[in-house]
């Protein structure tokens, strides 16, 4: 792991580490905000005297169950999904679902924990909680996916509720499931409860500006980065990883800002094409036809697809990992930096590991970690979910300048927190403490639960 921990938080990230073995992606998502808290602990010792840091890396409730289901050969399969419910201290628990074959519970902990900050720093009355399975979408047909997730909900159900538990989408998880799992809640509780999951259609309860709201918020909060040291996005080169939900709507809203897109990737390679990448051809060939990536350079002949390539080689003046955990290495922030990348923000949750951190950091380039950077998709998820609640749905429009203003809010107030803390610019140390002090006031209130 990179900073050293004081000694008090360093007893408290070795517990964690002891309770929750072989689950590394939790530990370091704890101790990337163990590591901000120092001050905050010197400056509330009531936060010690009630054990506040110990009880939020504690989830309040884990859930893990089997999830049977039949391919369309009648083949049987047995996958495992989960449910951490981490913290219900600012409102009922609220996170994505993650279908990828590499998810385990070590995963969904890293997950759900992040969430609990993020959650905080949106305003919004939303507690934090993650799920998924280790199911892969990847080639299955409608009808298995179909399958699969009535299968899931069917143990699922019983645990979520608008006041209680309210997932969404994240990696493999779209309209298209959140559909299916709607439609199965409702049969068994034979009840239309909207608020019970966010992320629907537009035609079902859905909300304007959701599919768009993460990658879009990602860039607001590159502007912000960038406004506060005097510059903007037109005109600079931009390089996304990914070309799921959130790539592309970072690059989307990238584009119109005046910025080139020149790259972006999936799991099997990148493609780049330096007079800047065609938004309708990529939407095309990833939403509509499902089409991996490699899909797009067959197409057009300015770009060429490298099989395995590294994204973060391609020189550029502005970089947005929106694929998943630890894409982006101390090696290639290293190689970012010396290619005068100036800014990073993160679309995905922890996509840049403790080395590269450390090393965006000590470079001054501006850096917006994830639980700042990417809060604007739970952010309008919460917007959903307040349209729901009032039967009302508001126009793109208006949803979309709800989700600015958010964003501009959680930079300022990163931003500020960051300087009363005495880190000016550190905007990792501003979102940890203010996320953190949100919630933990709100403990606090409720005494030992
Ligand atoms: P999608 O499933 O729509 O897209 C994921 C993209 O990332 C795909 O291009 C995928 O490539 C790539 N990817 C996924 N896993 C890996 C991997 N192990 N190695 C390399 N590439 C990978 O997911 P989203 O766009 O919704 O999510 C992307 C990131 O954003 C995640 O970190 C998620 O947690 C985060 N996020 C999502 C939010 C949302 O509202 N959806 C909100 C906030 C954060 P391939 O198709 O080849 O697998
Ligand atoms: O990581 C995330 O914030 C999400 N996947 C979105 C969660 C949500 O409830 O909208």
């Amino acid at each position: 792991m990179s900073a050293r921990l004081d000694e008090r938080l360093e007893r408290i990230y070795q517990e964690v580490t002891h309770r929750n073995p072989g689950e590394s992606e939790f530990h370091q998502a704890v101790h990337e905000v163990l590591e901000t808290l120092g001050p905050v602990v010197a400056k509330y010792p009531e936060l010690a005297e009630h054990k506040v840091i110990q009880r939020v890396c504690e989830p309040e409730r884990q859930i893990i169950f089997r999830v049977p289901w039949q391919d369309d050969r009648g083949e049987i399969h047995i996958n495992r999904a989960f449910r951490v419910e981490f913290n219900s201290a600012l409102g009922p628990y609220k996170g994505g679902m993650r279908f990828h074959p590499s998810v385990y519970l070590g995963i969904i902990k890293f997950l759900g924990f992040e969430q609990v900050f993020k959650n905080g720093l949106t305003g919004m009355p939303i507690g934090g909680g993650k799920g998924g399975s280790d199911f892969d979408p990847k080639g299955r047909s409608d009808d298995e996916i179909m399958r699969f997730c009535q299968s899931l909900m069917t143990e699922l159900y019983r645990y979520l509720g608008e006041y209680t538990d309210v997932p969404a989408g994240d990696i493999g998880v779209g309209e298209r499931e959140l559909g299916f799992l709607f439609g199965q809640y409702k049969r068994i509780t034979n009840r239309y409860e909207s608020g019970v999951l966010t992320g629907k259609g537009l035609a079902w309860g859905g909300s304007c500006a959701r599919k768009e709201a993460t990658g879009y918020g990602t860039v607001y909060f590159l502007q912000e980065m960038l406004k506060a040291r005097g510059d903007d996005l037109d005109g600079k080169t931009c390089v996304i990883s990914g070309s799921g939900n959130v790539a592309i709507y970072a690059m989307s809203k990238a584009m119109q800002h005046g910025a080139k897109v020149i790259a972006c990737s999936d799991s099997a390679g990148i493609i780049v094409d330096e007079q800047g990448l065609d938004l309708a051809r990529i939407k095309r060939i990833k939403e509509i036809e499902r089409r991996r990536i490699s899909a797009y350079a067959d197409e057009v002949s300015s770009a060429r697809h490298i099989a395995g390539g590294n994204l973060w080689e391609i020189p550029c003046d502005v970089a947005l990992p929106c694929a998943t955990q630890n894409e982006l290495d101390g090696k290639d922030a290293k190689r970012l930096i010396e290619n005068g990348c100036i800014a990073v923000a993160e679309g995905a949750n922890m996509p840049t590991t403790p080395e590269g951190v450390r090393l965006f950091q000590e470079a001054k380039i501006a850096y917006g970690p994830g639980k700042a950077a990417n809060a604007g998709g739970v952010a309008t998820s919460a917007l959903e979910m307040q349209q729901n609640a009032s039967r009302d749905s508001w126009t793109f429009e208006h949803t979309e300048q709800r989700l600015r203003e958010i964003m501009i809010d959680i930079h300022r107030n990163c931003h500020e927190t960051a300087e009363e803390f005495g880190m000016p610019g550190d905007y990792v140390s501003g979102a940890n403490i203010a996320g953190f002090l949100k919630v933990s006031k709100a403990m606090m209130a409720m005494g030992v639960i």
